[in-house]
């Protein structure tokens, strides 16, 4: 086992979102949203499944916070589902739904543990994408910024940090480029016009709640990753570079230079932003954060001539992703010598296994060493300077894996979607412990 080093204030934290868990689809005024819609499309979802039920966690959630009080987790990452406090993501809030999420702030605070909120973790009102094609018009960015103003209004006071959007290049790209995830479109130009509505929409949010006087730190959650070349040879080199500019560098320059990187604008051409760009909108982009929110799972593999990624050192996940933990201290070294970052939260790492519930018990033994050598890759990162204020692991629990549907369960604590029943897996005790034996300094196991 590892050994890691951080600051005794370091946030340790549990993750979820809200489609994947909450259910009540159809309760309290909730509205539907672009994943309703798109479970309901033969063929865009494992065995049909949608999250009309998922975790029941909408009215199991007492029971949820009880059991991150077990664990002894310092902090919550949770999102905001924007149709059931809104339900047609313009006009009308919904109270009953504002109550719910008052509630579960509350209860997180109450057991003494932070509210870490995302507005967007991909759940947009249906209403948005019918009337004016959701993130491809740039209204809905003015949408999403009263939304935001909203929430910073009756929550703002009480969390403990405000996330805008979850992984904008999923929205983008897997929503809208290849049609994996809601709405599905397959349109190139498509996805670009809608990451530069997303970003936009991003500054327009921290801007309406700074000025309305909101104190939460703000920031974006990104799902990053190192882009690795399969040889040495300039043409593989060069295909991971513009990879990893289609996925990392599309976001961090606007939000931090206030400009898209030449080499994937270039790969873009006719197909890019430049028909939406609005003079004024890198200003707003760039609006100052006070964290930086980033997902880790694995690495890029680039070839130019097609060849296939290598069997890993360490494996794959059930979802097929390489084990590639230096990739985290590899990436976090990169973007904190390219940009001026604020501090770091890793906001998702975790990993999708065959769970097996048995007699109690699930021995996710590759779970706990996925977590253990990807916190030893942390710690590296920050003794390499890297401020680092926290790592949430995803995911709570098993929950609905969007177009995997039920199949892949990334949770530490096991669902048995059939009775609803919660059960700690071998890696929640085990976290447990790491948080409860992490005394501020050196961690030994
Ligand atoms: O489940 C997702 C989550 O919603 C966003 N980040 C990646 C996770 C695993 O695929």
């Amino acid at each position: 086992m590892s050994t890691y080093r951080f600051n005794e204030d370091f946030v340790w934290g549990v993750a979820t979102s809200s489609y994947q868990i909450e259910g009540a689809a159809h309760e309290d005024g909730r509205g539907p949203s672009i994943w309703d819609a798109f479970c309901n499309v033969p063929g865009k979802v494992v065995n049909g499944e949608n999250g009309d039920v998922a975790c029941d966690h909408y009215h199991r959630f007492e029971e949820d916070l009880d059991l991150m009080a077990e664990l002894g987790v310092k902090a919550y990452r949770f999102s905001i589902a924007w149709p059931r406090v809104q339900p047609t993501g313009s006009g009308a809030f919904n109270e009953k739904g504002l109550a719910f999420y008052e509630r579960l702030v509350d209860g997180l605070l109450e057991r003494d543990i932070q509210p870490f909120a995302t507005l967007y973790h991909w759940d947009l009102p249906l209403a948005l994408q019918q009337q004016q094609n959701g993130w491809e018009s740039r209204d809905t960015a003015y949408r999403f910024a009263d939304y935001a103003r909203k929430i910073g209004s009756v929550l703002g006071d009480r969390v403990a940090s405000i996330a805008t959007h979850n992984e904008p290049w999923c929205t983008a790209w897997l929503g809208n480029a290849n049609g994996y995830f809601a709405p599905g479109n397959a349109d190139l130009k498509k996805a670009a016009h809608v990451a530069h509505h997303l970003l936009l929409s991003h500054g327009l949010a921290l801007q309406a709640l700074r000025a309305d006087g909101v104190k939460a730190p703000l920031g974006i959650v990104l799902n990053q990753s190192p882009a690795h070349g399969a040889t040495d040879s300039p043409e593989d080199q060069a295909a991971a570079s513009l990879e990893y500019a289609k996925f990392v560098r599309w976001y961090m320059d606007p939000l931090f230079k206030g400009e898209y990187p030449a080499e994937a604008l270039e790969w873009y051409g006719a197909n890019g932003p430049q028909e939406v760009i609005q003079s004024g909108d890198f200003d707003v982009i760039k609006t100052p954060m006070d964290f930086l929110g980033i997902n880790y799972y694995t690495r890029i593999f680039a070839s130019a001539s097609g060849e296939k990624r290598p069997p890993g050192a360490l494996g794959f996940t059930d979802m097929d992703w390489e084990v590639y933990p230096q990739g985290l201290t590899e990436l976090l070294t990169r973007i904190n010598a390219d940009y001026k970052l604020p501090p770091i939260y890793i906001t998702e790492n975790g990993c999708a296994a065959k769970d097996v519930l048995d007699n109690g018990r699930v021995h996710d033994a590759e779970r706990v060493r996925f977590y253990d050598l990807h916190l030893a890759a942390l710690s590296d990162a920050v003794q390499q300077g890297v401020d680092v204020a926290g790592y949430f692991a995803w995911s709570l629990m098993d929950n609905f894996e969007w177009a995997s549907g039920y199949d892949k369960r990334f949770g530490m604590v096991y669902v048995d979607y059939a009775s609803q029943d919660r059960t700690l897996k071998d890696s929640a005790l085990w976290y447990r412990d790491v948080i409860a034996q992490h005394a501020g300094v050196v961690l030994a196991r």
